[in-house]
């Protein structure tokens, strides 16, 4: 508790100096605090009212020196072998960073299948792939979308020259990189504390992986996340490879069914160690879903109680639609309007569990913030795929402080190539800066006084802490 200035007698041995009470702030009669001039940061230094003029600086220096635990991502510990090797699942390197599925599917507006057809773009090598990408999106025109600039600001920090136009150049430096030296260099780049996996285990490599080795997730850089999308979308499938591993379970959901694809899904749970379980789910996705009560019995009965036994969060990756133009692969996924009502419906019908949500729909984002105005058990998080733009990651993320102040995670990387988490985070930090500053901005209108360690707090709450609390990661 603050002193009260007439708790203190300054005649007294002990008095403190006026500039000591100025210090620790101190109470008038009637209730009046008398902010502290200056503050204690967190490790213990001053930290000094801040000044409209230092407000983007400091904002930019704490940023930077933030870790981010990035909560959902598609890249790999090289326990799970990387990509020079067949299968590897760790992707790293500029044959894979040009040959990102939002890289491809920009080059087919460029080179259209008229005149390359998809399966002649898919017969080609990786490093053909990426040269065609590299010569028609790099050097023949100005890369200027936030894929390419990304390539372009993660080789500059790489300390790589972006106006190199040999690819053989960069592919000379990336091959004489360790997997293992190289992930510490790139964690340390983009300062990230923790990189999320995405486990797929209807992946059959994958899986085989985990059944192989038990200790396959084992990287402390690296935590696992249980995904499997199928239950939901594709049941009767579902049964059928559960049937196929040996459990009793039937597509009528009879019999010992919910008893069984709970065993099974805690299993996979526990032996991941999961931080949370994941599903990228369609824009017609609901709860409760008249036209699926195979979906909803699994949710109610399977799916929220292995859960909530274990503390773990469901995040919901709302609105994708896939295959919209299957030949492009994993570019051609699009995107649609979800349902926040059926957000809304779990939340409130299961308190116990705790929800992780992201929607890929702009429209859906301002429903989204009302809805975790009202549960606590719902933590929205990151400008998702479509939107992970600087134009959308601003204007989602000034919404989210305006209507929720600093209780989401403001953004995840959604990277599939490793080195991608350089630039990934880069250009995150540099819009939540901005839009960060100019909310302090405008806060130092009302007359309060800002201290450097409350801005270091809500940096820390945007990018690490929120998530790490609420899912216990
Ligand atoms: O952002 C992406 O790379 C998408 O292809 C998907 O991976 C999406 O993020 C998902 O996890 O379903
Ligand atoms: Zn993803």
């Amino acid at each position: 508790m603050a002193p009260s200035l007439f708790d203190h007698h300054l005649s007294r041995r002990t008095a403190l100096s006026v500039a000591a009470l100025a210090a620790v702030g101190f109470n008038l009669p009637g209730g009046i605090r008398v902010a502290p001039a200056a503050d204690r940061s967190d490790a213990g230094t001053i930290s000094n009212v801040l000044k409209r003029d230092q407000i983007g600086a400091t904002v930019a220096r704490l940023l930077a020196k933030q870790p981010a635990t990035d909560l959902h991502t598609h890249c790999y510990s090289p326990r799970f072998a990387y990509s020079s090797k067949p299968g590897g699942l760790l992707l790293f390197g500029i044959d894979e960073l040009l040959t990102y599925h939002y890289l491809v599917a920009e080059v087919f507006r460029v080179v259209p299948p008229s005149q390359l057809s998809y399966e002649q773009f898919w017969s080609m090598t990786k490093p053909e792939q990426a040269n065609h990408i590299w010569k028609n999106l790099f050097v023949e025109r100005t890369p200027l979308s936030e894929a390419c600039r990304g390539v372009l600001t993660t080789l500059s920090r790489l300390g790589l020259d972006p106006n190199e136009k040999d690819l053989n150049r960069f592919r000379k430096w990336f091959a004489a990189q360790k997997p293992d030296a190289y992930i510490d260099k790139v964690m340390q780049l983009a300062n990230v504390d923790q990189i999320t996996m995405t486990n797929p285990v209807f992946d059959d490599v994958e899986r085989a992986m985990w059944e192989r080795d038990p200790d396959v997730g084992g990287d402390s850089r690296f935590k696992p996340v249980l995904r499997c999308d199928q239950l939901l979308t594709d049941w009767p499938w579902v049964a059928q490879k559960l049937v196929s591993w040996g459990y009793r379970v039937r597509v009528d959901l009879g019999g010992q069914t919910v008893d069984e694809v709970k065993r099974w899904l805690g299993s996979w749970l526990d032996r991941m160690k999961s931080a949370y379980l994941a599903m990228s789910l369609p824009p017609d996705w609901a709860y409760p879903n008249a036209n699926n009560p195979a979906a909803d019995r699994l949710t109610r009965d399977c799916l929220l109680p292995a859960l909530r036994e274990r503390g773990l969060s469901w995040a919901l990756m709302i609105g994708v639609n896939r295959g919209v133009n299957p030949a492009l692969r994993d570019g051609g996924d699009g995107g649609g309007r979800g349902d926040v009502q059926s957000v809304a419906n779990v939340c409130r019908d299961f308190p116990e569990n705790k929800f992780l949500v992201t929607m890929l729909s702009q429209e859906n984002q301002h429903e989204l913030c009302v809805a975790a105005r009202k549960f606590g058990n719902l933590m929205i998080f990151g400008c998702w795929w479509f939107l992970n733009n600087p134009s959308q990651i601003e204007a989602i993320t000034r919404m989210r402080i305006e209507m929720l102040g600093t209780t989401f995670v403001a953004q995840h990387s959604d990277a599939r190539i490793l080195d991608q988490l350089v630039y990934k985070w880069e250009h995150n930090r540099r819009i939540i800066g901005k839009v960060l500053t100019e909310e302090y901005l405008k806060l130092l209108e009302t007359g309060l006084s800002l201290h450097e360690h409350s801005i270091r707090q809500d940096v820390a709450r945007l990018l690490r802490e929120n998530y790490r609390n609420f899912a216990g990661a």
